[in-house]
């Protein structure tokens, strides 16, 4: 008999959301329950693509916005092989980030449609399910200033904030909003009973293709 697919579960939302915290806690638990499990991010630094994207992210280098638009979905097409085989042997993928922020991230640019920055990620592995931590700005503010990295200003924030809001209208995808408010302990809760059940509804289903 064919072994169960692990399941694709995507963590989103806005700049100190706790995503890359909850990433690691939801891995542990999983494992700790004896469900297979690996963490990926995106975006991935340590491919040659990663690293052209890490540079640019920290202002050592500059791109043209539809280039690094572009870069980032190819950040995530290099790594598809990977994500199929894992998922495949039965290994449930946490992930931080992931096409969402792509197209949430450049379309919150001037002169860019939400429906052009979805295009490239057309077709990438659908994620079994997407959870959104909802943390207003004035929360956010609480956990420590800005980083030094671009895009962390609170006027791109709020624009990215948008478009996540429209991205979360799309029925095709399994959102849930998250209270990332909430303390870590509870967070974890929330997250960690969401994803036990996208495990348990993953694993006899083909991967999906997203927005296809
Ligand atoms: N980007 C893009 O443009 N296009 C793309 O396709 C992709 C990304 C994939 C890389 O971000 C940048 O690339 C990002 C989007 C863009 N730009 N921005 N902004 P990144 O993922 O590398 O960013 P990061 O440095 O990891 O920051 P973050 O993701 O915004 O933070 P986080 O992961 O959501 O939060 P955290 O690191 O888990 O927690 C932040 C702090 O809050 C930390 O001190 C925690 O201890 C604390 N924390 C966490 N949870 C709680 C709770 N519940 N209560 C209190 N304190 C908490
Ligand atoms: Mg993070």
């Amino acid at each position: 008999m064919a072994g169960k697919r692990g399941a694709l579960i995507v963590l989103e939302g806005v700049d100190r959301a706790g995503k890359t915290t909850q990433c690691s806690r939801l891995v542990q638990a999983l494992q700790q329950s004896g469900r297979p499990a690996e963490m990926m991010r995106f975006p991935d630094r340590t491919t040659t693509i990663g690293k052209l994207i890490s540079a640019y992210l920290e202002k050592k280098s500059d791109l043209e916005d539809h280039t690094v638009h572009l870069l980032f979905s190819a950040n995530r097409w290099e790594l598809v092989p990977l994500i199929k085989k894992k998922l495949e042997q039965g290994i449930t993928l946490v992930v931080d980030r992931y096409a969402f922020s792509g197209a949430a991230f450049t379309s919150a640019k001037p002169g860019f449609s939400l429906d052009w920055c979805m295009q490239p990620d057309v077709g990438l592995p659908k994620p079994d399910l997407v959870m959104f931590l909802q943390l207003s700005p004035a929360e956010a503010a609480l956990r420590g200033q800005f980083g030094q990295e671009r895009y962390e200003t609170s006027a791109f924030q709020n624009m990215v904030q948008q478009k996540f809001e429209q991205l979360m209208k799309d029925p095709t995808v399994n959102w849930q909003v998250i209270d990332a408010a909430q303390n870590i302990e509870s967070v974890h809760r929330d997250i960690t009973a969401h994803s036990v059940n996208a495990i348990k509804e993953a694993q006899n289903l083909p991967v999906g293709e997203l927005w296809n």
